[in-house]
């Protein structure tokens, strides 16, 4: 029985745009995995403490087979394929995967916490969720 997730994309370094559009079709292409509906891509101001460049962000509603945790490792291979290097936390990438909710999941683990605590301080996120969430209740 196949669940929801939104799948938050973000990218500010190199080509955004074919960043994003190379995590949807990863995401699209994940087994047991449909791509439902993907919101506007929007570009925001950098949010937090290191200064860098603006970001595109864009979110994503998967129907998927994956549970919660293999939906994550599935999610940091393809920020890997896009070449993404993890050296400051919060610093500029070429492109982050966040889960931003999965289902009515509620977890809190060291690797993985659901629903997204920065939901409340991102009101793109807000913006995306509104959007998408039509999508979900056509069940
Ligand atoms: N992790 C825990 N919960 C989750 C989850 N729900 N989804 C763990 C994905 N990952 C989750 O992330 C660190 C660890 O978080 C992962 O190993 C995973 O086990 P990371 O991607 O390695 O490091 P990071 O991205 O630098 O840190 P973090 O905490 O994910 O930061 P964010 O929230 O990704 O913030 N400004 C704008 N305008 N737009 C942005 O998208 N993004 C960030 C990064 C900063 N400023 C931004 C934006
Ligand atoms: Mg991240």
């Amino acid at each position: 029985m196949a669940d929801w997730a939104f799948v938050a994309l973000g990218s500010n370094l190199g080509d955004r745009r074919a960043h994003l559009a190379f995590a949807r079709e990863r995401l699209a292409t994940l087994p047991g995995t449909n791509l439902v509906a993907a919101s506007a891509i929007e570009e925001t101001a950098p949010l937090g403490p290191v200064p860098q460049a603006d970001y595109l962000n864009q979110m994503v509603l998967l129907r998927t087979d994956l549970a919660p945790r293999e939906l994550l490792a599935q999610c940091a291979a393809i920020e890997r394929s896009a070449g993404r290097q993890r050296t400051v936390r919060w610093g500029p990438r070429t492109l982050d995967l966040d889960i931003v909710r999965y289902d009515a999941a509620v977890i809190a683990d060291a690797d993985l916490v659901v629903p997204h605590p920065e939901i409340p301080r991102r009101p793109f996120w807000q913006r995306e969720l509104a959007e998408l969430m039509p999508y979900a209740d056509a069940r």
